[in-house]
């Protein structure tokens, strides 16, 4: 009945089914008693109401027995929940990092990739890390989750137990795009696993460029997509040296995107809004960001051409 595809699955679903059973046995128990009682004493029987005074009998059993219930829900839930806790000498290790909103794995050396790859059997901790807002980490299959909060360093660790694939969710609301945020974990022969690792690339220890890095730090990128999703603003994919319809003092017209419509977009946004996109959404960033800084980004976002990216 218990074959989970982790080591942590049974004692999770143990705990699960324990609960199930007893809140089921309650709402039918407790439905056929209400339906009992609304015939046996039904006003049209005309009975006479008695006066009660305590039940020693009753107060022990409505204690006693709940009491009961509850510490062996306690007990199963410890006994799913310890284990989880104790991470074996041997497992591999591997950060997961969050970010609005993409999962991404660094397996060191520089080594990233976008979807989990594990050896099976092979005992694996994940160490949580946020780039920006709350988020947690979850995959179903292997009953593991936790939260992934910035500045807490917080880890999940598993065994998977077959060969696979299993969806990997952000279960912490962080945003826009927060039901996007999805990957997934492959279970993979060991052989097969060594390999996809010695031919994945480093690209970890290539620095960001300056804009890219700036971009990050001031949030643009929750907004302005690189891949060209609609979020709140228009999407960075291609936009340099792409025509477009702006919409200035209530009149529409046509520019080409350049050095000049980069900036003024930065430090007014809302002077030549690009058609179908709302105004005041976009503060100026004339304060947050100086002219070597717009510059940077500038000359990042021109490497956005339509053939390129
Ligand atoms: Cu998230």
């Amino acid at each position: 009945m218990f074959n989970g595809a982790s080591n942590l699955a049974e004692g999770v679903d143990k705990t699960f089914v324990f609960i199930f059973i007893i809140a089921f046995i309650f709402i039918i128990g407790l439905t056929v008693f209400m339906i009992y009682t609304l015939v046996k004493y039904s006003r049209k029987k005309n009975q006479k109401a008695k006066q009660f005074r305590g039940s020693v009998k009753l107060e022990i059993l409505w204690t006693v027995i709940p009491l009961v219930l509850v510490i062996l829900m306690f007990y199963y839930g410890w006994v799913g929940f310890a284990p989880m806790r104790q991470v074996p000498d041997d497992a591999m290790r591997i950060t997961a990092i969050g970010r609005m909103w993409e999962w991404e794995f660094d397996y060191g050396d520089g080594k990233l990739s976008s979807e989990l790859v594990l050896p099976v059997n092979k005992p694996v901790r994940l160490d949580l890390v946020s780039e920006d807002v709350n988020h947690s980490l979850f995959i179903p299959a292997f009953r593991v989750k936790e939260d992934v909060v910035p500045g807490y360093d917080n880890y999940l660790w598993f065994t998977p137990y077959y060969i696979g694939d299993y969806e990997i969710l952000c279960t912490e609301y962080c945003g826009l795009l927060h039901s996007s945020m999805v990957s997934k974990t492959k279970v993979v022969e060991e052989d097969k696993f060594e390999e996809w690792l010695a031919n994945l690339e480093a690209r970890g220890d290539i620095p960001d460029p300056p804009g890219l890095v700036l971009l990050k730090e001031t949030g643009c990128l929750a907004c302005h997509s690189d891949d060209g999703s609609r979020l709140v603003g228009p999407s960075f994919k291609g936009i340099y040296g792409m025509e477009r319809i702006v919409v200035s003092d209530g009149e529409e017209r046509t520019i080409t995107i350049d050095d000049d419509y980069l900036r003024s977009s930065i430090i007014e946004p809302d002077r030549d809004l690009v058609k179908g996109y709302n105004k005041g959404l976009m503060q100026s960033y004339r304060k947050e960001l100086n002219d070597d800084e717009i510059d940077q980004i500038i000359e990042y976002l021109s490497t956005f051409t339509p053939e390129g990216n």
